[in-house]
Order: structure tokens, then sequence, then C-alpha cells
């Protein structure tokens, strides 16, 4: 799509000289120091990656190229007659920092439909696996499996100039994100409606051709729309974003890096947590007997998985420090459609009694929910009941900030990440205890 490939071409070029300069006259400057304790802490704070992307900050949450996200809800073209933009405009602002016009939009449609056919052999390789496999290990595998028609690998076999090495990085990108949901849906119903395939439907976008291919009816296809951009972006530090960026360090192309990040994003600390907390809550309700719980039965329920060892599902994070906005995104969403909904009150109840008993056991930094905490109940109410196929709705999301972050690693020549480790004796002579 030449529009959007010749803004990216003019942004990449006036921004290139700003990172040059930075490497060359101020590359001694310090941005912190590193503690023993996030050494061996998981670098919380530790400040290592620059991304223009995203940022998150703890407080307020997160901001796309500097919008909060109604703002992006609000900025974004939309199609006709509905409430939530184009995810594929999404990909255009976050590539460009530019709100694209309605037919900028519209023709990024059009160029998404001309990529999102999926082949024949990925369709074989999912049939293959194991029926009780993992709907998160079929993705990533399914993504891995179309390794080979990387542009971006057969441009480094050809010699890659490092100036123009973002361009097939950006087709390629631009190629798996137009068969991502394609791929979703189709594991969806491969696993769970007994292979009954729904055709894609050419006259449909991103949004609501995945809501067809799944065979939910409207308003899903909003929802998806909304579930995409959500989760799409969360700066660079966090697993997902971080493992696509890292595998990308290493000049692997955009299907190994987007195949590793669905790993990392299937772990229940991450975002694995929107399956584990409709689990949970589905613990709630055999024990209550489909009751709503009052404030003290819900409270013994969160001190029992406390207790147990176990941590609350949708509640806290290594950032943030407040409730979050893609929590509030949401919420302000169920409140609006699903206000009725028995599993949203156990989800509202919830709210009222966590972070206080995540407060009172005192170890939890953040005791307030995450994106996790409430986004299972939305696909449980529009008929998406499978919680384990959750956590691939958020991998079809990230993909779209995780993509546009590799895009510009390239444009900006980020080299190999390679941090430092040290031994135990090492850091405990550090410490003077040796
Ligand atoms: N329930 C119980 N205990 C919790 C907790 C929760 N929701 N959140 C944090 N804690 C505990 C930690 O397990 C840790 O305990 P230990 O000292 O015994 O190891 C302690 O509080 C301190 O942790 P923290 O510094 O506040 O949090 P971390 O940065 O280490 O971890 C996160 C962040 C998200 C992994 C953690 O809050 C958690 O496990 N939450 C539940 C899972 C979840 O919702 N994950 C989704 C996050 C959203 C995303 O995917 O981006």
């Amino acid at each position: 799509m030449q529009t959007l490939i010749d803004k990216l071409s003019k942004k990449i070029d006036e921004h290139r000289p700003r990172t040059v300069r930075l490497l060359k006259e101020y590359g001694d400057v310090e941005l912190g120091k590193v503690t023993i304790g996030q050494a061996i802490g998981g670098m919380r704070g530790v400040k290592v990656l620059v991304t223009d992307i995203s940022y998150l900050d703890p407080n307020e949450g997160i901001r796309y190229r500097g919008k909060t996200l109604p703002e992006v809800f609000e900025l974004l073209p939309k199609p006709a007659g509905k409430d939530y933009p184009y995810v594929e405009s999404l990909w255009f602002f976050l590539l460009t920092g530019d709100v694209p016009t309605q037919a900028e939009a519209e023709d990024l449609v059009e160029e998404f439909k001309k990529r999102r056919k999926i082949p024949q052999y990925v369709k074989d390789i999912l049939n293959a696996a194991p029926k009780d496999s993992h709907p998160m290990a079929l993705f990533s595998m399914a993504v891995v499996a179309m390794q080979k028609e990387s542009k971006f690998y057969k441009a480094y076999n050809e010699g890659l100039d490092k100036m123009t090495a973002w361009i097939p990085m950006y087709e390629d990108s631009t190629d798996l994100l137009a068969k991502m949901p394609g791929i979703a849906a189709y594991i969806y119903r491969m696993k769970y409606k007994n292979s009954d395939f729904i055709d894609d439907d050419m006259s449909l976008d991103m949004g609501g051709n995945f809501a067809h291919m799944m065979g939910i009816p409207v308003p899903y296809d909003d929802v998806a729309r909304m579930y995409f951009i959500t989760h799409a972006d969360h700066e660079s530090g966090n697993v997902s974003a971080h493992s696509t960026h890292l595998i990308a360090s290493a000049l692997s192309d955009a299907y190994y890096s987007i195949s590793g990040m669905l790993n990392g994003l299937a772990g229940p600390l991450h975002g694995l947590a929107n399956q584990e907390v409709l689990r949970w809550i589905q613990g709630v309700r055999e024990q209550m007997g489909n009751k709503i719980p009052t404030k003290e039965e819900m409270s013994k329920f969160v001190w029992d998985t406390l207790n147990s060892g176990q941590v609350i599902p949708g509640y806290g994070h290594a950032v943030l420090r407040k409730t979050d906005p893609r929590y509030t995104v949401q919420r302000e969403f169920c409140i609006k459609h699903l206000n009725d909904d028995i599993l949203f009150k156990y989800v509202d109840v919830l709210y009222q009694v966590v972070p206080d008993i995540l407060r009172e056991q005192g170890k939890a930094k953040n005791p307030w929910p995450n994106v996790d905490a409430q986004s299972g109940v939305i696909q449980w109410f529009y008929g998406l009941q499978e919680y384990d196929f959750y956590t691939v709705l958020f991998g079809v999301g990230r993909a779209i900030g995780t993509l546009a972050n590799i895009t510009w690693d390239r444009a900006l020549g980020y080299p190999i990440e390679r941090p430092k480790s040290l031994t135990t004796d090492m850091v405990e002579a550090v410490a003077g205890i040796k």
C-alpha cells in the first residue's frame, strides 16, 4: 500500500538522525542505575529499551503514539454504523503516528484483504496436531510454519541493505497480521466446532471478518475491534513485546518473532491470565450455585485462593500502580452492554473486594485490576465460552504493536540484543559479602 509505505519512509528518514545523534553524541549519558534487586528480580524498572509506539505511565496507563485509549477509539476511522474503529487503521497509526483519513483506512482494509488468504499447508498442519493441543501452541505452530513465506529472510539471503531492511520486515508484518485473525478463527472452529469452518467474507474488514469466521453475530465484530485495539501494545518491556523485539534483534524474521511472542504470551502470569480469570470465576459460580456472592462471601473465596498459594488472576502489574485503563475501557463497555450479566456482576464484586485484600496481604505492589480481569467476561457473554481460546485473541491484538515495533527496529538499525550476566560470586563481591 503505497500511501502507508511512502508516509512511513518519510517518517523513518526524519527520525533516523535523532537516533544516530543520541548514539554518537550522547551514548555515554546514563539513563539510570541497575541494582542487585533489579538484576535478580526480573529487571523491573531498568530503562534499556527505546520505542515511540507506546508508553506506559505507572499511574495513567498506556498511550499509543501519545494518545490514551479513549482518544484512539475516538480518532481512528470506523466502518459505517460501527462504534469501534477499523483495526487496520491502528496499524497505520502505530507505524506512522498519524491518524489515517477514512480513505486511507479503507485502502488499507482492501490491502489487508489481498493478504489474508491462509495457505492450505497451515490448515493441514493444524488439522494434524494432537486434538488436545492448547490453542496457543496451535497458533504459535501455525505462525512459524509460514516462515518460508518470509520476504525479509529472502532479502537477507540476497544481501540485506541496512537502510531498506525495514521494507521486507514491513511486508512480512502486514502479510502476517492480515492472516492472524483467520488462523485464530480456523483454530477455534477446528477445536471447538467440529471443524465446521466458515469461509472468509471478502466484503468485511478485519474485525467484521473475524466475527464472521468465528460464527458469532454482530455486535461481536465491534467487540473484536475493541479487543484487538485494546490489547495491541504496552510499551516494550512486557514478555510478549520484549520477546518479539529480542528475537527480531538477531535478524530473525516476523514469523519467528511472532511465534516466540505467542509462546511468551501463553504464560499464566502474562496473557494466559485472561483464561485463568474465567476459570477462577467459574469456580466461585459453582461454589455459590449461581447466586451473586456478597462482598463477605467473595472475600472468603479470594482469601482461600491466596492462602492456597495462588495469585489472584487479573490483578497486579509489574509497571502499573492504578486501575488499568484497558480494564476501565472494557468495564465501561460492560456497563453499557452487559450490565445484568451474572459474570459481570461477579467481576464487579471482585473489583470491590480484591484491592483491599491485596493491600491487607501486603505483597502485591499494585492491588488494582489489569486488562485480563474483565476481558473474558465479555467474550463469554457473546458466546465465546471456550476460555482456553482467550489468549489467542490477545495474541492477534498484541501482534499489531509488536510488529510495528520490529518494523521500526529494522528502520533504526537496532543491533542484536545482548545484556551482560554475572555469577552469584561476582554479585556477592559487589555487595561486599565476600
Ligand atoms: N495475587 C496475589 N499475589 C500477587 C498478585 C496477585 N494478583 N500480584 C502480585 N502478587 C505477589 C507476587 O506474586 C509477589 O509475591 P512473592 O514476593 O511471594 O513472589 C509479590 O506480590 C510482589 O509482586 P509484584 O512486584 O507486585 O508483581 P510482579 O511485578 O512481580 O508481577 C504480575 C506482576 C502481573 C505477574 C503479578 O501481579 C501477577 O502474578 N498477577 C496475576 C496474574 C495476572 O493477572 N497477569 C496478567 C498481567 C497483565 C499482562 O499480561 O500484561
